[in-house]
């Protein structure tokens, strides 16, 4: 019996639902989703199975115009995500069709995709009439040579097991790249510090989310079974500290039990999780927060 395995890197813009669909792949919640752009910062890695076949995605951040040290540090992750990748999945969205964003990273394509196989997959399909989709898949195939174009909703599942098995097919021979047991690439107290994040970003209104930042400072598996666990909110300003802590401390209470109650259910044991914000005006342009985030620090130069 022949096994196969590779990966396949979800790029797009913020928002297309490439995490969505990382998610819906592995079957578990290892990727944050928000309604807001740039959720996802690095790289992650989710593992499906199809068949004989192991399917290693890869989510990346959205592909955007940069500005600042961290937004370039996050698309040259994404470039990076897309040009290790056996097969690359540009993910659309329906309702907002060819943008100019869409349109750079069709640019950014001719270069990364020659020779890999690169599949258009058109997602949010429940948010548009039928009709605009054929007109779309034309527009976007006459401007790449996709190998195939795909229709889904990564959110309802529409589309989604004929995406994975035409990616299966595409992987090449050779052994599973993970134990089969493994559904992701990401070590716990980043996945931790993440579902934390998502419930600030959640939360909170405006530009803070993409002004702060989370870590686990330590992780502590107690002998009753229990882990506990202290994680760090890095912000750049005092007004910041206070609005992430709320009144009386009320916002960083409920993120913390909502974060707590993900984690849990996620791990299958009982959780301790301690929040502490700081302020930190110069995070945002400190390697160490960039290596803890899974980024590089000298892409953002
Ligand atoms: N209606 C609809 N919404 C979707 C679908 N897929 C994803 N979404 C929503 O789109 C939003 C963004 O989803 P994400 O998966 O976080 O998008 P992303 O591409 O990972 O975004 P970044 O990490 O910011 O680059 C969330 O609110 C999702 O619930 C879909 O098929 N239909
Ligand atoms: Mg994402």
């Amino acid at each position: 019996m022949s096994t196969r395995a590779g990966f396949v890197a979800l790029i797009g813009e913020p928002n297309a639902g490439k995490s969505t669909l990382l998610n819906r792949m592995v079957g578990a919640k290892v990727s944050i989703v928000t309604h807001k752009v740039q959720t996802t910062r690095a790289r992650i890695r989710g593992v499906a199975m199809e068949g004989d076949t192991q399917i290693v995605f890869v989510d990346t951040p959205g592909l955007f115009k940069p500005r600042r040290r961290l937004d370039r540090a996050m698309v040259a992750a994404a470039w990076g995500g897309a040009a290790d990748a056996d097969v690359v999945v540009l993910m659309v969205e329906a309702h907002r069709g060819i943008t100019e964003g869409v349109e750079s990273i069709l640019e950014g394509l001719a270069d990364i995709g020659q020779g890999r196989t690169v599949a258009l997959a058109i997602n949010k399909i429940d948010r548009v009439a039928s009709e605009t989709l054929l007109g779309l898949t034309k527009a976007l195939n006459d401007r790449y040579a996709f190998a195939e174009t795909f229709m889904i909703s990564a959110e309802k599942g529409h589309g989604v097991d004929a995406l994975r098995q035409w990616l299966a097919q595409q992987l090449p021979e050779g052994p599973w790249l993970y134990p089969e047991d493994q559904i992701a690439d990401l070590p716990m107290r980043m996945i931790a510090a993440e579902m934390t994040r998502e419930k600030l970003t959640l939360r909170l209104h405006q530009e803070l989310p993409y002004q702060m930042t989370v870590e686990t400072e330590n992780w502590e598996d107690r002998k009753d079974g229990s882990a506990k666990i202290d994680q760090v909110i890095y912000v750049v300003r005092d007004g910041h500290k206070g609005i992430v802590l709320g009144h009386k401390g009320e916002t960083v209470k409920s993120v913390g039990k909502a974060a707590r109650e993900e984690l849990e259910e996620f791990l299958g044991r009982k959780v301790h999780l301690f929040l502490q914000v700081k302020v930190r005006p110069n995070w945002l342009e400190e390697s160490e927060r960039y290596s803890e985030m899974g980024l590089d620090f000298k892409d953002g130069a």
